[in-house]
Order: C-alpha cells, then sequence, then structure tokens
C-alpha cells in the first residue's frame, strides 16, 4: 500500500515517518530505497508500507523550502517544509550575535520570515544587556519577542506567534529550547522518548531534529525541534545572495561608483558612505565582510 507520510524524526540514515495531520497516528520506520537521499525532517514522502510500522520511501513531494547549514561539501538539513524559524536567544548563558546574524542571513535567502525570541527575561541582573544587543535587530525588520520559559502566562503569549504555523526552532544549547517545547507541549517527553526508542533505542536523544503536531488557539500547528548549533556555515550562498540578506545595505545598491562593488574597501561606496554616517552598524558591516571571508575561504578550499 501506498502512503504520503511527513517525516518527523531522522537519526543518520534512519527516519520516521507520520501521517501529517495525526499527532496520534503510528510512527512508521522509513528506509531510503536506492540512491540515498538528503530527507529532511518535515519533507512529505510517498511511501510503500512493507508492515504495520515499516515503510520505504518511493519518492519525495516538492518541498516549498528547505532550511540548512552547510560546511564546504558538509550539508546538515535543519527542516523542510517551514513557515519560519524562531530563534532562541536567552539573557544567560549569553548568546552568539554571530549566530544569530547568520541563522537571519539563512532565512532571509531562504525566504522564510524569521523572528527572534529572547528568553530568561526573568533574570533581572542580564536583561539589560540582551536588549541592548538585540535593539538593532527591530530596526532590520525582525520582531523581537520577550519571554520566559518558566512563565505560563509568556509561554501562552507565544502560541499566538505559532498557531496555524509549521515553525523550526533553533538556537544555542543552555538557550532554553527545551524548556520551551516542553512547556508548549505538554506531552513532549513522552514523544520524544517513544520516537528515541523506535529510532536508535534510546541513544543521543538529544542529537536529532523532531516535529511535533501540536493545536495552538484552536489551530493544527507544528514545531520542529533542532540539536543546538555552535556554528553555522553558508556555504552554499552566494555573494550576491548574502549582499541582499543584510537588508540594511540593499536600499544603497545601484549608488556605489563601481557597479560591481563588494561594499568592502572600494571609494564612493553608497554602503560604506552610509555606515560612517551612522546609517548602517560597523558591527554589521563587519559580519557582513566576516561572512565574504568565509566564502572566499570556501573558494579557495575548493581548488
Ligand atoms: N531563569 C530561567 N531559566 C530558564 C528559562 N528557560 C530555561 N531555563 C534554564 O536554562 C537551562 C537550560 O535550559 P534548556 O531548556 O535545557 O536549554 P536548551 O539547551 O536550549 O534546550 C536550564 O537550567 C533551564 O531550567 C527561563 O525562562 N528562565
Ligand atoms: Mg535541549
Ligand atoms: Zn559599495
Amino acid at each position: 500500500m501506498s502512503v504520503v507520510l511527513q517525516i518527523i524524526a531522522n537519526f543518520g540514515h534512519q527516519f520516521l515517518g507520520q501521517t501529517s495531520d495525526n499527532a496520534e497516528a503510528s510512527l512508521i520506520q522509513l528506509v531510503a530505497r536506492g540512491k540515498k537521499q538528503g530527507y529532511a525532517v518535515g519533507d512529505l514522502v510517498n511511501v510503500t508500507l512493507t508492515s504495520d510500522n515499516q515503510g520505504a520511501i518511493e519518492s519525495i513531494v516538492p518541498r516549498t523550502n528547505l532550511f540548512y547549514r552547510s560546511e564546504f561539501n558538509k550539508q546538515k538539513n535543519l527542516a523542510a517544509n517551514i513557515d519560519q524559524v524562531a530563534i532562541v536567544c536567552a539573557t544567560e548563558p549569553a548568546f552568539s550575535e554571530e549566530l544569530l546574524g547568520r541563522a537571519l542571513i539563512c532565512a532571509q535567502v531562504t525566504d522564510i520570515k524569521a523572528i527572534i525570541l529572547l528568553n530568561k527575561v526573568d533574570v533581572a541582573d542580564k536583561v539589560d544587556a540582551a536588549r541592548a544587543t538585540l535593539s538593532l535587530y527591530p530596526t532590520l525588520g525582525y520582531d523581537v519577542y520577550e519571554l520566559s520559559a518558566h512563565k505560563s502566562e509568556s509561554v501562552s503569549k507565544l502560541t499566538s506567534l505559532l498557531a496555524g504555523k509549521s515553525t523550526l526552532l533553533m538556537g544555542q544549547s543552555g538557550m532554553g529550547k527545551s524548556s520551551l517545547i516542553n512547556a508548549l507541549i505538554p506531552d513532549a517527553n513522552i514523544k520524544t522518548r517513544e520516537i528515541s526508542s523506535v529510532l536508535n533505542s534510546g541513544k543521543h536523544t538529544t542529537t536529532f531534529s523532531r516535529l511535533y503536531h501540536c493545536t495552538f488557539d484552536g489551530q493544527s500547528s507544528t514545531i520542529i525541534d533542532s540539536p543546538g548549533f555552535e556554528n553555522f556555515g553558508m556555504a552554499q550562498f552566494s555573494v550576491s545572495q548574502i549582499q541582499h540578506a543584510m537588508l540594511e545595505f540593499v536600499p544603497y545598491f545601484g549608488q556605489c561608483k563601481f557597479h560591481n562593488c563588494s561594499h568592502r574597501h572600494e571609494p564612493q561606496c553608497a554602503v560604506l558612505n552610509a555606515m560612517n554616517e551612522g546609517h548602517i552598524h560597523p558591527t554589521r558591516h563587519a559580519f557582513y565582510e566576516r561572512l565574504l571571508e568565509q566564502l572566499d575561504y570556501y573558494d579557495r578550499a575548493a581548488y
């Protein structure tokens, strides 16, 4: 029998599928037939069932999008077919603005809405510093929502942002992602144990992405939890894609002296002029230079 299933967890080359509209549907262990493909959590796949709880992936339903990081030829799929990515930061431990910036670039190039969650705002002596760091991002067009995973009224406010959507939750470890998932999805622990027991006999329970079906504000929604990350390579993008994802640079494009200006060191560069006049934050321009340096490095290493 052939069915369409959604991949809700993967670990290495093992996948778990479930019908996409029923949180209580049983978990089907999936193997990829033929050439190994880079399936991602959130993918819809055509499956031939070989038993009650096993099946073979025959083909993939075309994706609306795929969010992934990459270094050289190593690709790490985080999620497919998502409506938005929520990047979790915290007041403590301090979060990496570099990783936040990279996740935002990736969302921008992939044309996925990104929102920033500042968790642990109950930590009174750290909240001002975190707010100061994040104050730049609303000026670029990104909404920042403050919350505390330990406060139920704050978590219930969050559900209105998630209702009816498929959201990839990402963040460094320690930011409170698991606490948020547990507050949002009361039986998340049970589901996780169930997934681990089918997928990999309980090992490495925190190292794979998983998708949770949930109902927020009466609307069917999904949350994809991803493993904590400490780097975020974007070898897949071109210089031009990165330039256009620097949203505050975009209004100045076309005004530089050289039409192929890299906006790094050229004379009469409209982007550099805007920075010197205080319209572009120097930390963002330095961030942009680091991204381009890393692309140069990938290019040189490829030969
Ligand atoms: N004060 C405070 N601590 C939190 C909050 N959310 C999470 N934590 C704590 O931060 C630590 C890391 O949380 P965890 O959910 O494991 O983070 P993860 O690594 O992102 O999954 C734990 O000790 C949590 O209890 C919060 O809103 N306020
Ligand atoms: Mg965790
Ligand atoms: Zn320029």
